[in-house]
């Protein structure tokens, strides 16, 4: 650590002076033009109210009325996707609708290390319009019924984000075909017993993912046809995938379609749209049956919560086989919201498939929203603190410094326009310069994470709550609410209970709020699980007329009406002397160090304090390593050598008395494991969460190590 010499802090005495007296001219302006009382009171505007309570359960509700575009949907009886994109054509027709970058050549590029990587030379975003993306799913879905298939028969969909994905759903929702979905990161086990379970026939594919396919079909007999997205470099081959089944390029489904005359065969508001398969983090993943009226209801439910404008453009690079994006990108169609595609490896002008000097998707689209979620937030708020942490010691200052003056002047409900357009104005640039909001969900978000990405991209970040078995609906914040760490209030769509946890400790007469177990009741909630009607009758069930699901996760709502994620049933271990430790809440504030790249905790209920299995980052770890003068150079040396682990579990200790963590909650002993953990290595699902039994039985010896 470097400290500030005498001249700099000097400087800094200086401006702090400088600022005091600025604020001290300037604030009967600010008062006077941004009207702080009334922000203020808007952040504390109740959000819901409890309905009804018994002994073990209290009952929320929205206090907001649904909007404009819902109450005329219920009106005309716009209840199935298809109608909803209908409506949506019909509305925007010539507007831009889905935009792909065009991917003039691939060329290497000598690195500073000597070595050569593969760069992108990319173009401009190319349009489709609505009329156009809409005749193209029409086609799809005929092309479709021209191979043979039939309407009410599955579809899978495995390949990642892009415009061809969205429309050949759209095309399949023509002719009441439900969408199978698949993480395009599952293993292959799990990739077969999604398309054996759903007894597909029909596989769509990217060229990318094809390969894979080879190992596939031979245990998908039923397999017959793979539909493949074309990547526009490279040629297609279509050798190796057996005689029994034909690979057909998506542009040829397309052909098909245009010169077929089969119509379509709409589906109703009960018929299935979507079969989700969720990554989930214990045994095969389970299917989740998502009705049309489901998936309608969660995205009406989303269309009170703000106003969109205009010019408002959408980037979209998570992945769509998870709820959040299906059903975001859902809505920005249905508010004539274009949408850029990109991807984690070309998003930003240093991302790492951007060729040197050439511009990044975020610089050329300009996004005024993106949805994320916390494992990308994360990483984006630790590059930005090694930036900051790596400069000179008096830039670190300052940035200090203006991060604490605007987060003690937005909390009293003020603007900072200034430090917007200044400071922080470069980093706001690393997106596009223009971003509106950030939407996160899929797991919680650190709030420390939450505090520096509001403050340094000058837009909230609204943190939502919702499950794929919700639809992804459930609460979300607006952009009145200040708060962090919480998940907003509940959307009109859905219900939500809290109801008494005994052996957790939580319950509904918790003061000073009440706090349970989450179940979610509404058109959103899904059907049930796919061919598990067991699971299903554990997790679903029927009361006065609703549908509800029992969530697992363990909430707490504010007087305003804002629900907040406190724990989950499952990470809660009871330590020797009777603490409750909740494993996924200590791993979400220790990842926030920047030594820490994964990190997985566990508790033996009969000792008196948890451990850690912690993958580190290897640059960090590097240079912990050269400060204490321990010259090693590999990565499995570093993990094996005694004074490291002494070290880093030094530093996690100390920021974990920075997070406030209780001493039972600080793991006492550590191991330092060099391999990253991959949904390959069956550690981690498809979207990054922890398998808690894999990961504790591949470390048994570690694990007995450390509590030896
Ligand atoms: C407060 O909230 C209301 C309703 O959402 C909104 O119309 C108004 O503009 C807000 N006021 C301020 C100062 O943000
Ligand atoms: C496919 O499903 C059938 C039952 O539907 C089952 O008997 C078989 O073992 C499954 N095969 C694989 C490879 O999962
Ligand atoms: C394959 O198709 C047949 C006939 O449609 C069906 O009975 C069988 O269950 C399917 N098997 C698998 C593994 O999908
Ligand atoms: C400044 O940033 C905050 C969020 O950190 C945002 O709410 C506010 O609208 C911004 N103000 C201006 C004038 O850009
Ligand atoms: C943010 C937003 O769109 N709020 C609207 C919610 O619905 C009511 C009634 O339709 C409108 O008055 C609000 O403006």
């Amino acid at each position: 650590m470097t400290s500030l010499k005498p001249m700099e802090s000097a400087i800094l005495l200086l401006i702090r002076c400088i600022i005091s007296i600025y604020t001290f001219i300037t604030w009967p302006i600010y008062f006077i033009l941004q009207k702080p009382w009334k922000i203020r009171a808007n952040r504390s505007r109740l959000r819901a109210v409890s309905l009804t309570h018994g002994d073990d359960f209290i009952l929320y509700r929205s206090v907001t009325e649904i909007s404009d575009v819902h109450a005329r949907f219920l009106q005309d009886k716009i209840d199935t996707m298809e109608k909803v994109f209908r409506f949506a054509v019909r509305q925007h027709g010539q507007k831009c609708a889905l935009g792909t970058r065009e991917i003039l050549a691939e060329e290497d590029e000598m690195q500073p290390n000597g070595r050569m990587f593969k760069k992108f030379l990319l173009g401009d975003f190319q349009w489709r319009t609505f009329t156009q993306t809409d005749s193209e799913a029409e086609s799809f879905g005929r092309g479709l019924r021209e191979l043979g298939l039939r309407s009410r028969e599955n579809v899978v969909v495995f390949a990642e984000t892009r415009a061809e994905w969205l429309i050949s759903a759209n095309g399949c929702m023509k002719q009441n075909m439900p969408i199978v979905t698949l993480y395009a990161t599952l293993g292959d086990d799990a990739i077969i017993h999604g398309i054996n379970e759903t007894e597909v026939s029909c596989v769509i594919t990217s060229q990318e993912l094809l390969p894979k396919f080879k190992n596939i079909l031979p245990c998908t007999p039923n397999v017959t046809l793979l539909i493949v997205m074309e990547d526009p470099l490279k040629p297609l081959d279509l050798n190796g995938y057996g005689d029994t089944v034909s690979v057909l390029p998506y542009q040829e489904v397309i052909r098909l379609g245009d010169l077929s005359s089969k119509s379509g065969c709409l589906p109703k508001p009960e018929d299935t749209a979507i079969i989700m398969y969720t990554s989930g983090s214990t045994g095969s993943p389970k299917g989740v049956i998502m009705s049309h009226q489901n998936v309608v209801n969660a995205m009406l439910g989303y269309t009170n919560v703000t106003t969109f404008y205009e010019n408002d453009v959408y980037m979209a690079y998570l992945p769509l086989a998870h709820v959040l994006e299906l059903i975001s990108e859902s809505i920005w169609m249905l508010f004539g919201i274009p949408i850029g595609y990109s991807t984690p490896l070309t998003m930003t002008d240093k991302s790492s498939k951007i060729k040197r000097g050439s511009q990044g998707d975020a610089s050329v689209l300009r996004p005024t929203i993106i949805a994320s979620v916390p494992l990308v937030l994360d990483r984006i708020h630790k590059s930005i603190q090694e930036k900051i942490e790596g400069g000179p010691a008096i830039t670190k200052a300052l940035f200090n410094l203006a991060m604490e003056y605007k987060n003690d002047w937005t909390d009293r409900g003020y603007e900072t326009p200034i430090i917007n357009t200044t400071l922080f104005k470069p980093i706001r640039a690393l997106l596009g310069g223009r971003l509106r909001f950030v939407l996160s969900g899929g797991a919680p978000l650190a709030p420390e994470t939450h505090k520096s990405l509001k403050t340094t991209l000058c837009c909230p970040v609204l943190q939502g709550y919702g499950l794929t078995e919700t639809c992804a609906a459930t609460t979300v914040m607006d952009p009145d609410d200040n708060s962090l760490g919480k998940t907003g209030g509940p959307l009109t769509c859905c219900d939500v209970k809290l109801v008494s946890w005994e052996e957790g400790n939580y319950r509904i007469k918790d003061w000073p709020n009440p706090r349970g177990e989450i179940h979610i009741g509404g058109t959103n909630v899904a059907v049930g699980y796919y061919k598990q009607p067991e699971k299903t009758k554990e997790e679903f069930y029927e009361e006065n007329g609703r549908h509800w699901f029992r969530t697992g996760d363990i909430g707490e709502f504010t007087q305003e009406g804002f629900l907040q994620i406190i724990d989950r049933k499952k990470d809660l271990v009871k330590l020797q002397y009777g603490e409750y430790v909740s494993l996924g809440k200590v791993e979400t504030q220790l990842k926030i160090n920047p030594l820490v790249e994964n990190i997985c905790i566990y508790a033996d209920p009969t000792k008196l304090f948890p451990v850690a299995l912690l993958v580190p980052n290897f640059d960090h770890l590097k240079s912990l390593a050269e400060k204490n003068g321990i010259e090693l150079s590999t990565i499995e040396e570093l993990c094996s050598h005694p004074e490291m682990t002494k070290l880093v579990l030094g530093e996690l200790q100390k920021h974990a008395v920075k997070c406030r963590l209780q001493k039972f909650e600080i793991p006492q002993a550590l191991t330092l494991i060099p391999d990253i953990w991959t949904p390959d290595s069956g550690l981690v699902t498809a979207a990054f969460k922890l398998k808690r039994k894999t990961v504790q039985d591949r470390y048994k010896a570690s694990i007995d190590r450390m509590y030896s």
